[in-house]
């Protein structure tokens, strides 16, 4: 017994040295980090908001990036400040650049929207020197991120276990069509991802076949979910000096879109979805989640609704939400006050089987004003409603365009073009938009100041071949 009581005492001793010695270290991290806030982090910056930097300067990425997906996540990182090397095939760069051209030998729209504010290196990653040009490149990066087909990374020599090996802190972000699992080799598109998430099934009409939507839920969705990936990781990277993969499927990314699908069908194991304009028709439900129209996914239900001008212009609608809290005042202003206490209409639940004949009736006033008429009306009584705006409106929107959402920018070979700025808005760290790079524009720019090659060194790699489109075979006779 005392031999055990001494044994405690011993440990117990031993325990408070060891936090003792935290104890120190603390302090003097404490006292060293007085020069900062006092609490081991930076002291807050004294310039005004909005003058300290933006939020991701000092983070470099290597962008092996094409198409969309992948590219509208580095431009986001680019947006927020970070530097985004986009590597490219010599003579070829992303396939986007020549597809769906309006000007004729100028970069097109589907590539400068979505690798604005980047710098671009054309490097051949399967030349040798090549290679060599890679693997600086890896040693000086914080992320790469790539959304090549499945294979075709390792089929360069960058695997994973190379990347981590030559700078155990680099983080490799990928998208893929699909996680593991039976379609994990399949090269993805958008519609392809969108029919495979739940989207399409549950988009549309319900006499029509599936529908994919126009927002590009699978490519820029993803792009997104992988943002946010990168960010996690580099904030455990903060933590444990080590990068590590981040993942994201384009099947994931619409499914978690799409989770309220998701939610309805378990729902229909215990009844119907009363909220389905279906329902109300009285037509049953199958075994899967079926596609609802225009009908609100939440629990407020709604519709759109036809506005004056309707028959010439394709988009003169409304979105109307018979929100409960509000039921009164749609009554009074459509003109049935009757219906905020007649027992067939008052509640929520009796006016279920009505969704068709209210939002009718809805319609019917609706269509004796455009829809911002109808905007300005309803929400003057807190009648939560949207017009239907085309793509023109968008872009001439004046707010859209002061909020910096719609940016207009100028590039060298197709003049001013509309792009999309950065959608998250952070109050000390304005967007930095800038037009797209021309294929290689910075390649000699990057070889120097980046990784530090002399002149002679550039001239050396430019002749071995590795940043130049390989000969153009002669044709037999
Ligand atoms: N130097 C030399 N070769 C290069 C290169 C460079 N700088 N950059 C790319 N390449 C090569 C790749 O190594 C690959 O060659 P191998 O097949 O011989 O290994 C080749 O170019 C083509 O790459 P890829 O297979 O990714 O391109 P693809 O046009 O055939 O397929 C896509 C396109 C999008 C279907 C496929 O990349 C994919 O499934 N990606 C993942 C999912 C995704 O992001 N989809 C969204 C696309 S946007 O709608």
């Amino acid at each position: 017994m005392a031999k055990r009581k001494k044994a405690k005492k011993r440990r117990t001793k031993a325990t408070a040295k060891k936090s003792a010695r935290k104890v120190v270290r603390l302090s003097s991290a404490r006292k060293s980090a007085k020069k900062a806030n006092g609490n081991g982090l930076p002291r807050p910056s004294n310039k005004p908001y909005g003058q300290a930097g933006r939020a991701l300067d000092g983070l470099r990425i290597l962008d092996f990036t094409h198409v969309q997906s992948g590219p509208t996540c580095t431009q986001l990182l680019a947006y927020m400040g970070a530097d985004v090397l986009k590597v490219e095939r010599p003579g070829a760069g992303d396939i986007t650049r020549g597809q769906l051209r309006d000007v004729p030998n100028a970069d097109s729209l589907y590539f400068t929207m979505l690798n604005g504010s980047k710098r671009s290196i054309t490097i051949d990653s399967k030349h040798p020197k090549g290679t060599e040009i890679l693997n600086r490149l890896i040693k000086t990066c914080d992320v790469l991120v790539e959304n090549f087909a499945p294979g075709a990374l390792d089929r360069m020599g960058l695997t994973w276990e190379h990347i981590h090996k030559t700078n155990p802190r680099m983080i490799v972000a990928s998208v893929k069509g699909f996680g593991p699992g039976p379609y994990e080799d399949c090269k993805v598109y958008e519609n392809v991802a969108q029919c495979a998430g739940g989207s399409a099934s549950t988009t549309g009409f319900r006499e029509g076949p599936p529908l994919v939507t126009g927002a590009q839920i699978g490519d820029s969705g993803t792009g997104l979910h992988l943002a946010l990936g990168i960010m996690a990781a580099l904030y455990q990277r903060n933590r444990t000096g080590r990068g590590q993969k981040v993942l994201c499927a384009m099947q994931d990314g619409v499914l978690n879109l799409a989770r309220v699908k998701l939610r309805d069908q378990q729902r229909l194991a215990h009844g119907p979805l009363t909220e389905y304009s279906q329902y109300g028709e009285g037509i049953p439900f199958g075994i899967a989640v079926p596609r609802a129209g225009n009908d609100s996914g939440g629990g407020q239900p709604g519709w759109i609704v036809k506005c004056k001008g309707w028959e010439n212009d394709p988009d003169a609608y409304l979105y109307f939400i018979t929100q409960a809290p509000v039921w009164g005042a749609i009554c009074d202003v459509i003109g049935e006050p009757t219906w905020k206490t007649d027992p067939e209409y008052a509640t929520p639940k009796a006016r279920l089987p009505k969704l068709k004949q209210i939002f009718a009736r809805i319609e019917q006033f609706t269509m004796t004003m455009d829809k911002f008429e109808a905007m300005d009306l309803f929400n003057k009584h807190d009648i939560p409603c949207g017009p239907i705006l085309s793509m023109k409106e968008i872009a001439e929107e004046q707010s859209l365009r002061s909020t910096g959402t719609v940016v207009e920018v100028d590039h060298p070979t197709r003049g001013k073009y509309l792009t999309v700025g950065n959608p998250i808005k952070l109050s000390d760290s304005p967007a930095d938009v800038r037009r797209s790079p021309l294929l290689g524009e910075h390649t000699d720019e990057i070889l120097k100041d980046v990784l530090g090659f002399k002149a002679a060194e550039i001239a050396e790699i430019k002749n071995s071949g590795a940043l130049s489109a390989p000969p153009k075979k002669e044709k037999a006779a």
